[in-house]
């Protein structure tokens, strides 16, 4: 619901905003409510993922808790919400593309900076597994389509029909209008991506997505890109990305997150540098589509930024798995 007043608002909120005022508001705000504290203290483990995904950061906490790696934890983590069919954007019953198929994108990094893709995978669940397995059982980084499919199986993942019928109702309806407009409907934007850093002090990230609802037939994101839905840097922190992920692409999102951390930003300034980035493109249209970024840095400092309101960061720390609203760039809608 809230998320469908964020779309009102902004197809409503129109003209005149001066960019220059508003982001010197956003760092302002940022910083008053706290959201960006360098001085937060933190303590490992700990896990963080886009979203209100509570069922996924638990999983992963419990795993972080009991000694295991980050990098178990985030894929684990995002597998609950790949199994979990009420979410229609990640794994099964995601929201098909414009002609009816289920296509999921994912790809996972680990703290040795190693990391595995897929894109366009077809008819199986955990697509975030096979991206480990294509890192870790092949010499490449990405699989696409048929032969992510095809290597899926021959490594025992099971092949099952994605289209839930909720799924297929609500494309059924949407055919009716058969309206393509995936920029300004941020229902679709429900990937989720989660970083987690272990006892042992090391990062790990991992993105899994259906994509945009009834997207063209083949079309990819930023989700399975790393650099632009995910980017992990063991010595300095790790960021994943959620929204129109073009937007994402053309700004090389995570991989900037990161580097801008390098160069001594906290976690909380380098998403908020990141959305600017996006916001402050000649000819933007930023009012009709989100993008938010959340990051972590080799401490256990977070941050989480978004275009528009209703972005959200869950967060399992000390014991408690939280949902903390995030701040945001675009204050007049
Ligand atoms: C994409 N970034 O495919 C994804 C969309 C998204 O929840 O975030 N969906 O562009």
């Amino acid at each position: 619901m809230k998320r469908r007043k964020f779309l009102k608002n902004a197809s409503l909120s129109g003209i005149g905003l001066a960019i220059g005022n508003s982001l010197t508001n956003c760092a302002e705000t940022s910083a008053s409510k706290g959201v960006s504290d360098p001085l937060e203290e933190a303590s490992l483990p700990l896990v963080i993922a886009t979203w209100d995904v509570k069922n996924a950061t638990a999983k992963a906490w419990d795993i972080l808790q009991n000694g295991g790696t980050a990098l178990d934890a985030v894929e684990q983590g995002c597998r609950v919400e790949e199994a979990n069919e009420k979410g229609q954007s990640v794994g099964k019953g995601g929201l098909p593309d414009r002609d009816g198929n289920v296509t999921l994108d994912a790809c996972i990094m680990n703290q040795n900076g190693d990391c595995g893709s897929v894109v366009f995978l077809r008819n199986i669940t955990h697509a975030v597994s096979v991206a480990r397995k294509v890192m870790e059982d092949t010499p490449h980084v990405m699989l696409a389509g048929t032969g992510a499919e095809k290597f899926a199986i021959q490594k025992g993942f099971k092949k099952e029909n994605l289209l839930t019928e909720a799924s297929k109702k609500s494309w059924e309806t949407w055919k009716i209008k058969s309206e393509y407009s995936p920029i300004i409907n941020i229902e679709n934007h429900d990937t989720i991506g989660m970083l987690a850093i272990d006892k042992a002090g090391n990062l790990s990230g991992a993105c899994t997505t259906s994509g945009l609802a009834y997207k063209l037939n083949g079309r990819v994101g930023d989700s399975p890109i790393i650099g632009s839905g995910l980017f992990v840097d063991n010595e300095i922190g790790a960021a994943v990305a959620t929204g129109l992920g073009e937007e994402v692409v053309k700004t090389v999102g995570s991989f900037l997150v990161v580097e801008l951390m390098r160069q001594g930003k906290t976690p909380q300034e380098a998403c908020e540098i990141a959305i600017q980035r996006i916001v402050n493109k000649p000819n933007s249209n930023y009012k009709n589509f989100q993008v938010g970024y959340i990051a972590i840095n080799k401490k256990g400092l977070t941050g989480s930024f978004s275009i528009h309101q209703w972005f959200s960061m869950t967060k399992f720390q000390k014991g408690v798995n939280e949902t903390i609203q995030s701040n945001y760039f675009n204050k007049d809608a």
